[in-house]
């Protein structure tokens, strides 16, 4: 500790350490994977119980916990210590995901922010519930549920003592209901903060909670021997950190601000200070749908191309079967290794992404489905970011390969937007053209932790920084006319790009008809280009016309116009009777290839 000044852990930190106002409880569900195959056969509860993803155990129940399996042993070394030892493959992991997402919804109820954090674990913000239910609570009556980390010392003037203990009756409440309702056993954290909650989670494992006042989140956190324990400090944070001898958490805490500066950004050296005290403001984040889906596969080692090929061969179609659970259309591809490196203490992964043309997938009966030669497509595109990442005119050892789809197409936009009706039941392949073959992510670092064995990655942090698919280059339309019947036209959905697909020439001429941003909303009461008219009588008069086209311009095709919905006609008309009330300067065929950003020239592509 020769370069670093002491300090003492609360020195910098009494401003954020005051705020006390959050009351945030962290949910993980004990030995997830056992639970899942133990609710569905329970005659597999009095057993000791492993579940096997190749050779490793990646889990166990707590019977076979107590002969000593831990989580990643090898198979080999398990059935050593506990011959007994029932075996179930955790490969599938379908069911897994399926309860998962039940106790999501089932947490849900509460009407609070839920925050899922990989498979098993929840964070859900309780502070305005607290708040409802201390109207109602006799403030003095109020107990604790379930264990606290240490007994507080005295009353915390905000009031974070009472609060919390709330909180304990909420999280003592969610997890008897997940248990009476799904018949899974949890383990709960409570505190100020998602870094403490998280933390003090597994205190007392399996099946029951623990709180940590605000007053011992620093000693608390003094009781973890590596600062590779706070969730947010990767291998590469913790390499670094180590190599100046910070190794446990009060070293952390102990070394001055100004030390950890020489080594970090400055943003980042007070953040680990923050953490190392145990105070950490990040919101509890409602979590919607992956930002990611990804899979990966773990081995001893592969050395050879044809080898690499069928890995990831085998994850594309696992991964294919993810993405169609989803629904959403993946435009960008991520592919991991892991190279093993003997001279790294710790082993390093190495990423590279692409975007993916949409026009890969196709929707059939409101499946996302990808053919044969769309599989090829994807294969080739992995195959390049692999020879992107291993200079194979040298040998290669890797150690695990993954891939991921890491960005969607939006299919719903706003509720008025045009989007919609071109949006709805839409055939992929008439959206966005983006490249193939453009990679568009430099050599990239992961360090997150890695799974021993093929594993599903729902990616749900901020952090991942990722490029936007580019903005289409070339945007030819499509000829195809077709006058719907009354009843198709009627129910917007029923309207599909490919029902819409115009000749070239046209559409260079449609595409003057710019809808911009602010001109997306469709109902002409709504419409500021609608605003903009100065007889809107007219426009009225319109609507009740329905498909009249008699003030069309001469290029626009009636039988095509007539078979827009009405308020896409009544966009178009208020934009042709005036120019000026759109923002977008008229464009001209060459300006095809910049289409505004809501232009519906953005939602078509040429025709493969
Ligand atoms: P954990 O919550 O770490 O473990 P657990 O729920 O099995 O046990 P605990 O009672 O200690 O919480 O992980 C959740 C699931 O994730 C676990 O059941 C199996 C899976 N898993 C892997 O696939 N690979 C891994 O390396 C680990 C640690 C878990
Ligand atoms: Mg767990």
């Amino acid at each position: 500790m020769d370069d670093r000044n002491m300090e003492t852990s609360s020195s910098t930190f009494t401003e954020v350490s005051s705020d006390h106002s959050k009351s945030i409880i962290h949910i993980d569900v004990d030995c997830f994977y056992a639970q899942v195959e133990m609710v569905r056969k329970p005659e597999l509860r009095s057993l000791p119980l492993g579940i096997q993803q190749k050779n490793i155990v990646v889990t166990s129940n707590y019977e076979a916990r107590k002969f000593g399996i831990r989580k990643c042993m090898l198979v080999s070394d398990a059935l050593k210590i506990c011959p007994n030892l029932k075996l179930v493959s955790g490969e599938d992991l379908h069911d897994y995901r399926a309860a998962s997402n039940k106790i999501f919804t089932l947490l849900q109820s509460w009407k609070c922010p839920v925050e899922k954090l990989g498979m098993d674990e929840n964070f859900i913000d309780v502070t305005n519930l607290v708040q409802e239910k201390l109207k109602t609570l006799n403030v003095t009556s109020i107990t604790l549920s379930g264990h606290v980390f240490s007994e507080p010392s005295s009353e915390c003037l905000c009031g974070c003592h009472t609060r919390l203990k709330v909180a304990s009756q909420i999280a003592n409440e969610m997890r008897h209901k997940i248990y009476d309702e799904l018949g899974f056993t949890t383990c709960a954290g409570i505190a100020h903060n998602k870094l403490l909650a998280k933390l003090v989670c597994p205190f007392k494992k399996p099946n029951d909670q623990t709180t940590v006042f605000p007053e011992h989140g620093a000693t608390f956190m003094t009781t973890f021997q590596s600062v590779r324990s706070i969730p947010s400090i990767g291998s590469k944070t913790a390499e670094a950190l180590i190599s100046q001898k910070i190794i446990t958490v009060s070293d952390l805490q102990e070394v001055s601000l100004d030390v950890l500066k020489k080594h970090f950004s400055g943003d980042m050296a007070v953040r680990l200070k923050s953490l190392s005290a145990g105070e950490d403001n990040t919101p509890v984040k409602q979590s919607g749908r992956p930002q990611s889906i990804g899979l990966e596969d773990s081995f001893k080692t592969v050395s050879v191309k044809s080898e690499v090929e069928e890995k990831f061969g085998a994850l594309l179609q696992r991964l294919l079967i993810l993405v169609r659970e989803d629904g959403r259309i993946p435009v960008s591809l991520r592919v991991t290794l892991r190279k093993k490196d003997v001279k790294r203490l710790s082993s390093h992964r190495e990423s590279r992404q692409c975007q993916v043309s949409p026009s890969i997938f196709t929707i059939n009966s409101g499946t996302l489905t990808v053919t044969e030669a769309g599989q090829q497509k994807l294969m080739s595109m992995i195959m390049r970011l692999f020879n992107k990442l291993i200079d194979l005119s040298k040998p290669f050892h890797l150690t695990l390969v993954g891939l991921a789809f890491t960005k969607f197409q939006e299919r719903m936009t706003g509720r008025s937007s045009i989007v919609n009706y071109l949006m709805n039941d839409i055939s992929v392949q008439s959206v966005l053209n983006i490249q193939n073959d453009c990679d568009t992510s430099a050599s990239s670092m992961d360090y997150s932790a890695a799974s021993p064995s093929s594993s599903t990655t729902t990616d749900l942090s901020d952090g991942e920084v990722e490029p936007s698919p580019k903005k289409p280059k070339k945007v030819n339309w499509i000829a195809k006319r077709r006058c719907l019947s009354k009843e198709e036209v009627a129910s917007p959905s029923k309207l599909k790009v490919g029902e819409l697909r115009l000749n070239s020439k046209e559409l260079e001429k449609v595409s003057e008809l710019r809808l911009s941003s602010r001109d997306r909303s469709l109902t002409p009461r709504a419409s500021p280009a609608k605003d903009n008219l100065s007889d809107t009588s007219d426009t009225m008069k319109d609507v009740a016309d329905g498909a009249n086209c008699d003030d069309c311009p001469s290029y626009v095709d009636k039988e095509v116009f007539s078979a827009l919905p009405d308020e896409m006609q009544q966009e178009l008309k208020a934009m042709w009777k005036n120019p000026s009330s759109s923002e977008v300067p008229r464009s001209s065929p060459r300006n095809l290839n910049k289409a505004k950003p809501n232009t519906l020239l953005k939602y078509f592509v040429p025709h493969k």
